[in-house]
């Protein structure tokens, strides 16, 4: 069935006079290189595309082909709009307008909570990012080839959301399609150096307040750790500062379930929760409007810090003593 969609969509695709790809808010690496990749391919190969985005580049991903190809001045309608890695319309921000004005709507995705309305919508939770489908759109569906540009995107946007072919959603065809991708020949060292292990001075410190405030709850099994307003602010920390800060809890030893909350604005919070085994965080964040992955999930709280992690503790308490 799945993969009936996947034709229909390769075929308007092609058909397309002109296409706005649109990743989720705060793009990271599998949005931004599945973006990136598909922008590329398609350009190349017959019309107009323009990637739309509502924040700069971060810096680790300033390195992808294809950054020209983001437009700020959007075009009123398009003929095709791409929702790539969104699970929630919401995460189309400002851009919102722009998707529902376009004429054909198609949505790409692979998170297990997505409830994107579209025209046509593929999400495929076996995939473990977006590239991944991205990569079997081009090359079994549309028959374009995969350049050394574009293999860098995906290579990029799996490294991402497998944590380096780490993480339980990495599989032998996710193997198979990155072996294929570091057959074009891309620097794929450089990639996993500026994804992983290079970072700002911000996210140094910011790493150490993280620590500095990680407490222990429930035997040790849930990790709790916080930024505030004013820790961000002195830093003028980026969004990629930020970004990984859940696994110093995650990664200690004992921990379940990390939770991880950031103040962007006095008063209001973006909850990030990592489990390491069997607790289904998507369905924790659910309950508070997010949603994710069952390792992987997120949301959005606002009111007194000490009261969002009582309400999260008490929902994660039942989470980690029964089956999910
Ligand atoms: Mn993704």
């Amino acid at each position: 069935m799945s993969d009936q969609k996947l034709e229909a969509i390769a075929e308007l695709l092609s058909k397309a006079s002109n296409i706005a790809i649109m990743p989720h808010l705060n793009v990271d690496g599998d949005a931004l290189g599945a973006s990136l990749a598909l922008a590329l391919a398609l350009n190349s190969h017959h019309c107009q595309v323009d990637v739309l985005i509502e924040e700069e580049v971060p810096a680790t991903l300033d390195f992808l082909p294809g950054l020209d190809l983001i437009k700020n001045t959007p075009k009123d309608r398009y003929h095709v709009a791409v929702n790539i890695d969104n699970g929630d319309i919401n995460r189309l921000g400002e851009r919102l307008g722009i998707y529902q004005n376009a004429e054909i709507r198609l949505s790409l995705d692979h998170h297990a909570t997505n409830k994107v309305e579209a025209d046509i919508s593929y999400v495929n939770t076996d995939a473990s990012a977006t590239g991944e489908i991205i990569f079997r759109l081009l090359t079994e569906y549309m028959g374009l080839p995969i350049t050394k540009d574009i293999a860098l995107c995906l290579y990029t946007a799996i490294i991402t959301d497998t944590g380096g072919f780490r993480f339980s959603n990495t599989t032998p065809e996710t193997m198979e399609i990155a072996g294929a991708l570091m057959r074009t020949g891309i620097d794929f060292t450089y990639a996993n150096m500026k994804v992983f292990d290079r970072i700002s001075y911000a996210k140094l410190f910011l790493m150490k307040q993280t620590m500095n405030s990680l407490k222990l709850l429930f035997d040790g099994k849930l990790a709790v750790s916080y930024l505030r307003w004013g820790d961000l602010a002195s830093f003028n920390a980026k969004l990629e500062d930020t970004e990984g800060l859940v696994n110093i809890g995650r990664n200690l030893e004992g921990v379940e379930v990390s939770l991880f909350l950031k103040e962007e604005k006095p008063g209001n919070f973006k909850g990030s929760l990592r489990s390491n085994d069997h607790v289904d965080v998507s369905k924790v964040a659910e309950r508070f409007g997010g949603g994710g992955h069952k390792r992987a999930a997120g949301f959005s709280a606002e009111g007194d810090l000490e009261d969002i992690v009582r309400s999260l503790a008490d929902v994660i308490k039942v989470s980690l003593k029964g089956e999910g």
